[in-house]
């Protein structure tokens, strides 16, 4: 369908062809969207473009951006507004947490680690908010990405968790904020699924059977299934919902 034609999308925080973004990056392309990424590292660029070209689809632009640094974020969003002026969508699928606060006792966390996983995951969506409004002139929508272990305690989830506690507030307060100006900010919450990021969690194989063997839809979930629910938060079909978390997890959130 031609949902997006014409619209401006940025995605952030595609590293492979397993990663969400990419999924959402196909949802996005097929409902028409122009779509600008941004990326970290040359590493990730350059598996970028080779995606890209595999599945051909034609990139406006690429630039880097490392959402650890305002002012890669402030150059990142003036090459976009250089080049294409005006954007309708915003995707954030940027976490990180060190490998050793993602097993064993939340309560050993460092002081750095906590920080550290509140900055990339957290913060980011609060300071590309604020670059990506500026941009958005005729309404946007901005959808991050983020996990149960922010409502429950899910072993090993432990940082992360709570920065995702954090995203989930920050979408609420950044909705108020830009409301105003037509923009709306939703969260997909997405059941596990094999990434890069998802690797770093230990126990990663116990979750994903537990939602076969549990969920209403004895399923898992995929980057596809992802890429969907987004593209409906992108798209005007859901211009009458902000600040909102909609559980992409075959239902498994509902089962006590
Ligand atoms: O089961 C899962 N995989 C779930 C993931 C379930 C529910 C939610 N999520 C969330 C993650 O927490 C994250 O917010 O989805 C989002 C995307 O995660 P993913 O697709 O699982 O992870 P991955 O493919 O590893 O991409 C994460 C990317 C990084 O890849 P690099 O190239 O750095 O290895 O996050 C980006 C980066 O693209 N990223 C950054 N981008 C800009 N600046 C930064 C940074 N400082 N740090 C990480």
């Amino acid at each position: 369908s031609g949902l997006l034609q014409g619209k401006n999308v940025v995605v952030m925080g595609v590293a492979n062809e397993r990663s969400i973004a990419w999924g959402i990056t196909k949802s996005l392309h097929n409902a028409g969207a122009n779509l600008i990424f941004t990326n970290r590292q040359e590493r990730s660029y350059k598996k970028l473009v080779k995606l890209l070209e595999k599945h051909e689809i034609n990139p406006k632009q690429i630039v880097s951006c490392d959402v650890a640094d305002d002012e890669s974020i402030r150059e990142a969003f003036e090459e976009i507004k250089n080049e294409v002026g005006v954007i309708h969508g915003l995707i954030h699928s940027v976490a990180f947490a060190k490998r050793e606060e993602l097993q064993g006792e939340f309560a050993n966390t460092s002081r750095d680690g906590f920080l550290l996983a509140q900055e990339i995951s957290a913060y980011s969506l609060v300071a590309v908010t604020k670059a990506a409004k500026e941009l958005m002139t005729e309404g946007g929508s901005i959808v991050t990405q983020t996990y149960l272990g922010s409502e429950r305690v899910i072993p090993n989830y432990n940082v992360m968790g709570v920065a995702k506690a954090s995203l989930e507030a920050s979408v609420r307060y950044l909705a108020e904020d830009v409301g105003k100006y037509g923009i709306r900010v939703n969260a997909v919450s997405a059941g596990p699924i094999r990434t890069l990021s998802a690797k770093g969690v230990s126990g990663f194989n116990e979750k994903a059977s537990l939602i076969e063997e549990k969920a209403p839809l004895r399923r898992g979930i995929d980057q596809d299934q992802v890429g969907d629910a987004t593209l409906f938060f992108i798209s005007e079909l859901s211009r009458g919902i902000t600040g909102e978390v909609l559980h992409v997890d075959s239902g498994f959130h509902i089962i006590g």
